[in-house]
């Protein structure tokens, strides 16, 4: 039976190229930066521009496809996911990072159905890295495969996280703890790459063995979510229960051991989180 899905991903490949280039040229400029939630929650014009191209071209040719993107949401779309068909985007990830002209900087999408993860892209535009995964068909990377490092000691893992600034005290507090609480496993040491899409990618094609983010939303994880696990690599709850795309957290990992020793060893500082306490 032919895939019901495969001409989305052609198009999603395309499409992300597009947005590769506009940000690629867009880092020969100025770039004006804004501010949303807080002093460290960045958006450019860029963003913008790359989402609407992405909408639109979409959009074109299917016009009943659901859509959760970023700076739609920033804008006061819905961030619901439903069972329709839904491409969940985000046009830069890692912003603070373009506006620094650091060098990890991705565009990522996921496309659900009945909220299952078909596909998921992401292309680390300055590093032109086309990562792309198919449900139960593999991952690549610019066309060749990729899989974990299947490292199951964590004492010798690599593994990633973000530090971000975070004006509720508790949530900043338990970050630190967690970090300190990871390090003195110990581990071979922490990264932070600062794009969450290429965080899984790096996990996904061997080059750290785990990653966890507290905080973050669907648009960060669907595409990478989907390249991690065709990669063969382990993806979960930070409570070590089932992943959950609008729970804005996650562990992945190249084993089961390490992603459940991380679940033991951090403590929840989502958003999520501190509300329920
Ligand atoms: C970013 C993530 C990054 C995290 C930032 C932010 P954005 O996404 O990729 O890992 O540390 O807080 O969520 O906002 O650049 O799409």
């Amino acid at each position: 039976m032919s895939d019901p899905w495969q001409e989305c991903l052609d198009l999603c490949v395309e499409v992300t190229k597009k947005a590769g280039e506009m940000i690629r040229e867009a880092l020969q400029k100025d770039i004006a930066v804004m501010q949303k939630s807080s002093p460290v929650d960045l958006v450019t014009e860029t963003d913008q521009r790359v989402e609407q191209l992405i909408i639109s071209s979409i959009k074109e040719k299917f016009p009943a496809h659901s859509f959760i993107g970023e700076e739609s949401v920033a804008a006061g779309a819905a961030s619901v996911l439903t069972d329709d068909p839904t491409w969940i985007i985000d046009p830069i990830d890692g912003t603070t990072n373009f506006v620094h002209r650091f060098p990890f900087v991705s565009v990522s999408i996921g496309f659900t159905v009945k909220k299952e993860i078909e596909f998921g892209v992401v292309y680390s535009c300055i590093e032109d890295k086309m990562y792309t995964a198919r449900k139960g068909k593999g991952a690549f990377c610019n066309g060749a495969p990729i899989k974990v490092s299947g490292q199951e000691d964590i004492s010798r893992s690599l593994v990633l996280t973000e530090m971000n600034f975070d004006k509720d005290p508790a949530r900043f507090r338990t970050m630190l703890a967690n970090v300190e609480s990871i390090l003195t496993i110990p581990v071979h040491g922490i990264r932070s790459p600062g794009s969450a899409a290429v965080n899984m990618c790096l996990v996904a094609c061997g080059s750290a063995d785990a990653y966890y983010h507290m905080g973050i939303h669907c648009w960060d994880m669907a595409g990478g979510a989907a390249v991690v696990t065709e990669a063969g690599g382990v993806i979960m709850d930070i409570s070590g229960g089932p992943f959950d795309l609008m729970s804005r957290r996650l562990i992945v990992a190249s084993s089961r051991a390490v992603a459940e020793r991380i679940a033991k060893q951090v403590a929840d500082q989502s958003p999520e989180a501190s509300a329920q306490r």
